[in-house]
């Protein structure tokens, strides 16, 4: 049998909380009730389970950081232990509640008026409203200050309509979605728009096909002259700080959430490893796959300590950008490397549904790659270390 070791081997429990540790136990418990026994059926079928929507939203998993509105106003780290937990899951789980909560509630909560809160956020933390957050476009994706999408009055004055055209692409939950935050060009800058999805014009086509978040949904939206109210846009925000700073909550959950892809991953490895025999012997017995399964413990307790310190700088209220490029480019890498060792554990039949670790591996692509892709989070880390920006266009 695996030691106690195997688990938690530097003990980084020790460093949470009686509390945290009950939420991180209420969360585990759902996803090993609710998630696990029927995840690999929904990643073939390629099913969000929408039905799962109003139990996380019970659970207070929907905009949990936020503080009013019925949300349930955790700290930083409750959040990232959520993430953990839920992703542990699959990776599509985890994501629609950072679309949720981390994106679209945040955008609301953050930079909407009072009839925007009181109107959208208790229903989406309940789950009875889903929420959507369109900043990509298909010629606009790590430079979304290029995007074309744009809002213009139409007449005069303060109380003019705006009218909304353009295309955003990769927006999650938008086929399904009651609200959309649609970040758009307008005369001024950049803003951002409240947008009912049964606008008039509003239109958004789910992408399949796709080898990778499977239990999850990304969408093309079509902007065609939607017609929107003045007070559509979100007062307290102009320009790219606005999404950006709801960027950086979904990236802080991403840095934790890999790590439960990543622990699910090594335990399956594990657990093999030490069932399956060879040559007489359990693999795990075998040198070379001692040497895989303690990689993969290496990465993930690293891990585990980098996202640890970087909630408790959130709660503090000292957390930077950089720091969160830190966290997300080196967890999610690492953890698409232990999925992918950990496959290997399990020969052939790793790359069965039946086991987590490539559907994990595959899930993880997507999440390296939205919300910053690693070469963004590199060239963040690089600009905060040298001080010299190497995204400007070349001249
Ligand atoms: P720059 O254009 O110079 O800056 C614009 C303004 O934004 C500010 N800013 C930030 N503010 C808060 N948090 C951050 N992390 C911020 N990063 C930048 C900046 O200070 C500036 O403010 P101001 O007042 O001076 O105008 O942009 P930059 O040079 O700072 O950044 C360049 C770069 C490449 C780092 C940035 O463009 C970037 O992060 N690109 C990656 C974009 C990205 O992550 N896209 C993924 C979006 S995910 C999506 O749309 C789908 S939603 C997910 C789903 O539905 O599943």
């Amino acid at each position: 049998p695996a030691t106690g070791l195997a688990h938690d081997y530097l003990d980084i429990d020790s460093l949470l909380t009686p509390d945290e540790i009950a939420l991180r136990a209420r969360v585990r418990g759902f996803v090993d009730e609710r998630i696990r026994p029927h995840v690999a059926e929904w990643f073939e079928a390629a099913h969000f389970p929408r039905e799962l929507v109003t139990e996380m939203g019970s659970l207070g998993l929907l905009g949990m950081h936020l503080h009013g509105y019925g949300c349930a106003g955790r700290s930083a780290v409750d959040y990232g232990l959520a993430a953990l937990e839920l992703e542990a899951g699959d990776s599509g789980i985890r994501t629609f509640v950072s679309v949720q909560g981390s994106l679209a509630m945040s955008a609301i909560h953050r930079f909407g008026s009072d009839e925007h809160k009181q109107h959208w956020l208790p229903g989406m933390a309940t789950g009875e409203l889903i929420g959507c957050f369109g900043l990509t476009e298909p010629g606009a994706g790590s430079d979304p200050g290029s995007m074309t999408t744009h809002a213009v009055r139409d007449g005069d004055g303060p109380q003019a309509d705006w009218v909304l055209t353009g295309a955003k692409r990769w927006i999650g939950l938008a086929s399904i979605a009651d609200v959309a935050v649609i970040w758009a060009r307008t005369a001024h800058g950049i803003r951002g728009f409240v947008v009912p999805t049964d606008t008039p014009g509003f239109s958004a086509t789910p992408i399949t096909a796709k080898l990778s978040m499977r239990t999850s949904i990304q969408c093309d939206i079509a902007l065609d002259g939607v017609r929107l109210p003045a007070d559509a846009v979100l007062p307290d925000v102009t320009g790219l700080t606005g999404p950006f700073s709801c960027l950086n909550e979904a990236r802080y959950g991403i840095l934790w959430g890999a790590l439960g892809a990543a622990r699910d991953a090594y335990e399956t490895a594990l657990a093999y490893a030490l069932e399956r025999r060879q040559f007489a012997e359990p693999i795990a017995a075998f040198q070379l796959t001692q040497q895989k399964l303690v990689d993969m413990a290496l990465e993930i307790q690293k891990g585990q300590l980098v996202a640890l310190q970087t909630g408790r700088l959130k709660d503090a209220g000292r957390l930077r950008p950089e720091q969160i490029s830190f966290g997300k480019l080196n967890n999610v890498r690492e953890a698409i490397a232990v999925c992918h060792q950990a496959r290997t554990v399990l020969g052939g039949n790793g790359i069965t549904g039946e086991y987590s670790p490539l559907r994990h591996a595959n899930n993880l692509e997507s999440v390296r790659t939205y919300e910053g892709t690693d070469e963004i989070h590199t060239l963040i880390m690089g600009r905060a270390l040298t001080g010299i920006p190497s995204f400007q266009a070349r001249r």
